[in-house]
């Protein structure tokens, strides 16, 4: 069910839904605020030029990746986008590593030649960050069919957005986990019509022809639904019945959540308006989590504080390593051989 209503009018509906024990509650709750905290900080790197190249950030869609991950082990697998922070964080990547890996440090998890878009930490299942729209889904297939082969119980989520949805390749992807009954699950995160009109139709890709990317799930044949992404009991709530589904062998679903996206493509280049932001799932949290008596002024100020530190010791790692020698630039890449 779709919220349609301004923040303060929901609380209601907010409090129709729980979900949630209090401890679980804290624990998403640090999940985002850790990632934020990450990105606004990193934001600020970036704008110094400590950040060789440009990320996308994935500021206002903190309650996906944290709802969804929520459910996932340490060896089930992700495969994420042109905004992976969130993603890769609520998986549990190392934050030193995955800072020194934005910095373009040797000590990064791909020695800093990956930078944001295509980080890989196989230890985490965090299997491949990707700069190209879309180009994560088919991959995860792949991952899935491994487990399915394996019959191990790992399972494995796709992340990609409404534009990246339009691509053939997911399509295919659709249909053939469909098809083979895949432990996978698909998850479109929405951003759409709000960055669309923010943009100005700007984006180089097609327009939806439709409001829920979720209905084409019906054509491959496998479950659907469209969710509030602000609301991370919601995430929480229909991902853990996905991914039971997806460990049990009942095969793939698609989830779509739709998201305000609070940044453009890529740090820096958009603003998100206020009016543009009423529901900042952080926001959302507080509010609940307020109303229902769990966090209390000492416990959010000790949370806020413990995930700036872990930040700034990333940091602080990361600008203290080694540049890559320039040896390595011809190391653990096709080419090598020249
Ligand atoms: C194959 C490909 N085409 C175009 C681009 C340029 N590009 C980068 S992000 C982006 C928008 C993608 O939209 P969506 O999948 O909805 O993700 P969102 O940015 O909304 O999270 C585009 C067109 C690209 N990186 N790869």
């Amino acid at each position: 069910m779709l919220v349609n209503d301004k923040f303060l009018g929901i609380t209601s509906y907010l409090m129709s839904k729980i979900v949630l024990d209090n401890d679980k509650f804290l624990e998403l709750y640090r999940v985002m605020i850790r990632i934020r905290t990450y990105e606004t900080t990193l934001r600020t790197l970036s704008r110094e030029g400590k950040i060789p190249a440009r990320f996308g950030m994935y500021t206002g869609q903190e309650g996906v990746a944290t709802g969804v991950s929520a459910h996932l082990k340490k060896d089930d697998q992700i495969g994420s986008t042109h905004r992976p922070v969130g993603h890769l964080i609520a998986k549990g990547i190392n934050l030193d590593k995955l800072t020194a890996e934005l910095c373009g440090k040797a000590t990064g998890f791909n020695k800093g030649k990956a930078g944001s878009y295509h980080i890989f930490d196989p230890e985490t299942g965090c299997l491949g960050a990707n700069g190209i729209v879309g180009a994560s889904v088919p991959m995860c297939a792949g991952y899935a069919l491994r487990n399915q082969i394996k019959n191990d119980g790992r399972v494995t989520v796709s992340y990609f957005g409404e534009g990246g949805s339009n691509q053939g390749g997911i399509q295919e992807t659709l249909n053939l986990a469909a098809c083979w009954n895949l432990p996978i699950v698909f998850i479109c995160e929405n951003s759409s019509p709000v960055v669309q009109r923010m943009l100005g139709h700007e984006m180089d890709y097609p327009q939806l022809t439709i409001d829920n990317v979720s209905i084409r799930a019906a054509g491959y044949g496998m479950p659907g639904s469209t969710h509030d992404g602000w609301d991370v009991e919601e995430v929480y709530r229909v991902a853990g019945e996905a991914i039971n589904r997806a460990r049990s062998g009942k095969g793939p679903t698609l989830l779509e959540f739709k998201v305000h996206q609070f940044e453009g493509n890529l740090e820096g280049r958009l603003e998100a308006n206020e009016k543009d932001k009423p529901f900042c799932p952080i926001d959302v949290l507080e509010h609940k989590l307020r109303i229902r008596q769990i966090l209390k002024k000492d416990t959010e100020e000790k949370i806020r504080l413990e995930e700036l530190e872990l930040v700034q010791k990333a940091v602080k790692f990361a600008l203290s390593s080694p540049e890559p020698d320039i040896k390595e630039a011809y190391t653990d890449v096709f080419g090598g051989a020249f």
